[in-house]
């Protein structure tokens, strides 16, 4: 999925693409599109848009989904969200569902052909929409009718609002007659795929390669850090200073001191003219340098969809600026995260990320920062793609390495979700193996903290009497309704958790207790050669209890759209946690002060930024 995202992305941007595509031609009016002859391109290209926002309502595990059946749940998802939006929109301005789905598309920004797709869609789509809203059918029934959500047993009961008043069946039924007598071409539902194209082909897998393996899609040398942002760029770790040089990257030891070049790109380079000493010898020479990675999920890569994007009575233009960049990072905003982040916070809160606390500690640390993570993430499929880490273990400096697969193991979005959890042997046997990789690839001196899972019984006791942004503006769509919802079309991110049921609830913490305890005991016993071991609980309860000494409420600290993940507040609550937490019981983790801090600020700035 996130494949055909990028796909679009390397599309605008290629103007020999362009030329062959009538795609990318903005100036021309959307309808004017339709009539095109190339315009089967484009029709094989709007359901992006849809399966775009589907995506977004669930962390899609990696693994282990059963292909067809979950893309379809995906695509009800989003056309539910979609008509929810569309239907919303028309209330809050009063105005017609023609004009409701035009404003939509207005608000989208032009990048990704999201505004051109958008318009598509309402060509294909809008009358239908139209009609079936105009009968006071509600987003469910409308995404029946269209056959986005599926008629079959498992789904036909699947619904986010409470149920029409008349029996479901016959309200279905009462539907599909109304779009029978609909002159509406009928159009492929999904399955459809921009890569298909033969000239996108090529281009297509090499993004879907690097995607797959987490590494930059824009690296001229290969050497897994990029001078671009999304795309698994420097959102994701440390942007290189040199493009074209495989032996310059962040988190290497410097080369003769880069006397000549910053070797390492901490902006740090070049020989004080005063006594002939070179700056990085002078300032960080005995600083004891490390980076900081993170094994991570979609919690430590941040996955967060911002409430603006489905919040109707809010919505503007200004509601959607982010969404393409966001896009081209899986949804995550690692640039904002806990453990990696360098951004400032976009919410009020002060603390920091652990990477920017290390490198507050020693400015010699700037840019050594690896976001290894991926959205559906586990101890099982880790594996997939560890190799995208970057650490030489003759040439780099050491590391602290978090490993946080916080949630996986234990969730997964099937009907019985327990059979799926990782057990605490096979949780055993994955992290060994994930350590022993590890033992072979860091420099001597590295450092591993295992986190431990929470128990994550605090989300439904905290979020399923409150409203889903979908749900505020009628006060028709709980958390607990928008649970279910994804449970029946088996995508929640977190069946166990995520659920009515109080002994699945509490089954789910158990086992996430025993794994947490199966890492815990690997801390106590295992040795290696490169780092040494240690173990964190995952207490997020120390966490809400934090927030409210300051006034704060649980639900605040929950991703609002998904109602699961850590929050950006969250996430910053716990990097204080943990920074502290090291810092009084394992102080030798984190290096020592630099004392050369503010020369090197008074001498090379900002370092050359991030
Ligand atoms: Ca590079
Ligand atoms: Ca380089
Ligand atoms: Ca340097």
């Amino acid at each position: 999925m996130a494949a055909c995202i990028s796909e679009v992305v390397t599309l605008e941007r290629s103007r020999r693409v362009e030329k062959k595509s009538d795609l990318v031609d903005k100036s021309m009016a959307p309808g004017i599109h339709l009539r095109m002859k190339s315009s089967w391109k484009v029709l094989k290209a709007t359901p992006l848009f849809l399966l775009l926002l589907s995506q977004s309502l669930a962390s899609v595990p990696y693994e282990n989904q059963p292909g067809a059946s979950y893309s379809d749940s995906h695509s009800c998802v989003g056309c539910v969200v979609v008509v929810s939006v569309i239907e919303q929109l028309a209330e809050v301005h009063n105005s017609s569902v023609q004009v409701a789905m035009e404003r939509l598309c207005s608000y989208l920004p032009e990048k990704l052909f999201l505004k051109t797709t958008c318009y598509f869609l309402v060509q294909m789509f809008g009358p239908d929409i139209i009609k079936l809203l105009g009968e006071a059918m509600n987003a469910d029934v409308v995404c029946h009718a269209l056959e986005f959500c599926k008629q079959d047993a498992a789904q036909s009961q699947c619904h986010l609002y409470p149920l029409p008043q008349e029996a479901w069946k016959f309200t279905l039924e009462k539907a599909k007659h109304i779009l029978k007598r609909s002159s509406t071409t009928k159009y492929p539902r999904s399955g459809s795929n921009i890569c298909s194209l033969p000239f996108l082909a090529k281009i297509c897998q090499k993004i879907e390669l690097s995607i797959k393996k987490a590494v930059p899609f824009k690296d001229g040398d290969s050497d897994k850090y990029s001078v671009s942002p999304t795309l698994r760029g420097y959102h994701w770790r440390g942007r290189d200073c040199n493009d074209r040089n495989k032996t310059v990257y962040p988190g290497r030891r410097p080369d003769n001191w880069d006397a000549h070049q910053d070797t390492n790109c901490n902006g740090i380079w070049g020989i004080d003219p005063k006594d002939g000493i070179p700056y990085e010898k002078k300032f960080c020479e005995g600083s004891q340098p490390r980076g900081i990675i993170l094994l991570g999920d979609s919690a430590g890569a941040h996955f967060h969809i911002p409430p603006e994007w489905l919040t109707a009575s809010q919505m503007s233009s200004k509601s959607f600026f982010n969404l393409p960049a966001a896009l081209t990072d899986e949804l995550d905003w690692p640039q904002l995260s806990g453990v990696t982040g360098f951004l400032d916070s976009t919410s009020r809160i002060e603390e920091k990320s652990i990477y920017h606390r290390l490198r507050k500690r020693n400015h010699c640390n700037h840019r050594d920062y690896q976001s290894i993570s991926r959205n559906g993430a586990s101890s099982r499929n880790l594996k997939n793609f560890i190799e995208s880490l970057s650490r030489n273990q003759a040439l780099d400096q050491p590391a602290i390495v978090i490993y946080a697969m916080i949630g996986n193991d234990v969730c997964n979005g099937r009907a019985d979700p327990i059979p799926g959890m990782t057990t605490p042997e096979q949780m055993y046997s994955n992290v060994m193996q994930t350590l022993k990789y590890l033992d072979s690839h860091l420099p001597n001196g590295s450092h591993v903290i295992l986190y431990g899972l929470p128990d994550g019984t605090f989300l439904w006791d905290s979020l399923h009497d409150q409203y889903h942004p979908l749900g505020q503006l009628n006060k028709d769509v709980t958390y607990a309704d928008f649970f279910s919802f994804l449970s029946c079309l088996q995508v929640s991110p977190c069946g166990g958790w995520m659920s009515s049921n109080k002994t699945l609830r509490t089954l789910t913490s158990q086992r996430a207790e025993q794994l947490s305890n199966t890492l815990k005991k690997m801390a106590a016993t295992e040795t290696f050669t490169n780092f040494n071991l240690f173990y964190m609980d995952f207490a997020f309860h120390e966490i809400i209890e934090e927030w409210r000494r300051r006034g704060g409420q649980p639900w605040q600290l929950i991703e609002p759209v998904d109602g699961f993940h850590p929050n950006e507040v969250a996430s910053l609550l716990l990097a204080d946690r943990v920074w502290k937490k090291i810092q009084s019981q394992w102080p030798q983790i984190l290096g020592k002060e630099n004392p050369f801090n503010s020369q090197i600020e008074k001498v090379f700035g900002d370092q050359g930024g991030h």
